[in-house]
């Protein structure tokens, strides 16, 4: 494996990467599972307003990255009011679904891509289908191929996950973390700028340190 981006050194890349999708698909108990794989699941974290985001190191084959993830916590019905924020200087969106309900994934074309596309550049935007909660197979509504001709038509890769039982959730987060990181890593070597300035998510923002914070304060100015 190649470490040169972490190289002599230097920090890890941090990238801002957002959780998009109904309330109910397991935005959150996905990132719940990445962040303490040994949790069982339980949901008194949506108790919280706003967004809130977790970071976690995820490995890639180009050396170890920073994920900063954020998540809308139960607050999908006022997403508009906290889209611009959510996409500020994000570099990849896990678009999620429920396999068991049809609707969810009908929101990702209605919804959710014409959300990312007015609010987010998406040409440098890397994205993720998910269709979360695989381990209720007898409950199935959308079927593998409507949703590889989803991925087809947007351009992008799938995975199905479960939260509950932690199937592909890692692998998700990587696949994707994976293709932002060779993005940056292209840009980079195009520009011959190296990668000093590839942490972009981060700008005006600190981070270190902050596991789990809600961004409020930052989308209000209080
Ligand atoms: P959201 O953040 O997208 O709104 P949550 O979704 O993470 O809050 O999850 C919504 C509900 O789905 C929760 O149930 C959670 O336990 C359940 N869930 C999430 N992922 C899975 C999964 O992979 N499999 C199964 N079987 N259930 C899942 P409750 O009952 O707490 O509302
Ligand atoms: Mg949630």
């Amino acid at each position: 494996m190649s470490t040169r981006a972490t190289s002599a050194g230097q920090k890890p890349p941090l990238y801002k990467i957002v959780m998009l999708g109904d309330s109910g698909v397991g935005k959150t108990s996905l990132v719940a599972r990445l962040t303490n794989p040994d949790r069982p699941m339980n949901h008194d974290i949506s108790a919280t307003m706003g967004i809130e985001f977790d970071t976690q190191m995820l490995d890639t084959e180009h050396g170890k990255v920073k994920a900063q993830i954020w998540d809308t916590a139960g607050q999908e019905r006022f997403a508009r009011v906290l889209l611009p924020t959510y996409f500020r200087k994000a570099k990849g969106v896990i678009l999620v679904y429920d396999i068991t309900n049809a609707k969810s994934f009908e929101s990702l074309r209605e919804r959710w891509m014409t959300q990312l596309n007015d609010h987010a550049s998406s040409d440098d935007l890397a994205k993720l289908l998910v269709g979360n909660k695989n381990d209720l197979e007898a409950s199935r509504e959308v079927s593998k191929e409507k949703a590889e001709q989803f991925c087809a038509e947007y351009g992008m890769e799938m995975l199905e996950t479960s939260a509950k039982s932690g199937e592909n959730v890692l692998k998700a987060f990587e696949k994707l973390i994976g293709i932002v990181h060779n993005k940056a890593l292209e840009a980079s070597s195009r520009s011959k700028g190296g990668i000093r300035n590839m942490n972009g998510a981060n700008d005006g923002f600190k981070i270190d340190g902050a596991e789990n914070k809600s961004a409020d304060a930052n989308i209000c100015g209080c």
